[in-house]
């Protein structure tokens, strides 16, 4: 066997097998924003459950700050303290799908959409518009990253399957 062919067999071989290990259900979007603030994530939130309700805190410019709740457990607040305090519950078993919005330096207006067809804007309509989707069909978002200061400077969406070992959680 020729050294070429040995070679491109062995590619052929690796690409064959990172198709095979590849996940096919996690994927990110973002981050969106600027690189101000102090970071946080909500990766071990997501073991508390699906989210089921958010807080959104908005001011005449920004997103001030936000807190998720997980199954029945309530992030940490991050963010500021300016403006609305706004609230809303997600239906049981209902999910957050996509997320626009816009931002420029912080973080300037949020848009969540759910797979029940429901769409809640928060924020203002100026700056560079951004448009999150999960790239695996079924996911939903499951927790949120980003940085925060006196606003939220940036944000990000981490997708996967909404889990199923929830007997709380309507599915
Ligand atoms: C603070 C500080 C910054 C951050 C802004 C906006 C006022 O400054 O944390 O790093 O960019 O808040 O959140």
């Amino acid at each position: 066997m020729s050294c070429f062919t040995f070679l491109a067999l062995l590619c052929c071989g690796i690409i064959i097998n990172a198709e095979a290990i590849q996940p096919r259900s996690s994927s990110s979007s973002g981050e969106y924003g600027g690189g101000g603030g102090k970071r946080f994530s909500h990766s071990g939130n997501q073991l508390d459950g699906p989210i089921t309700a958010l807080r959104i805190r908005v001011n005449r410019w920004y997103i001030v700050g936000l807190q998720v709740r997980y199954g029945k457990e309530w992030s940490n607040y991050v963010g500021g303290s300016s403006g609305d305090l706004e609230e809303i519950f997600l239906h049981p078993g209902e999910s957050i799908t996509q997320v626009s919005g816009k931002y420029k330096s912080y973080l300037n207006k949020l848009m969540l959409v759910t797979d029940k067809g429901r769409f809640f804007p928060f924020g203002r309509d100026s700056g560079t518009s951004f448009n999150a989707a999960p790239l695996y069909p079924g996911t939903v978002l499951r927790y949120i990253s980003g940085s925060s200061g006196s606003v939220i400077d940036a944000i990000s969406f981490h997708w996967d399957n909404y889990p199923t070992n929830c007997p709380s959680c309507g599915k």
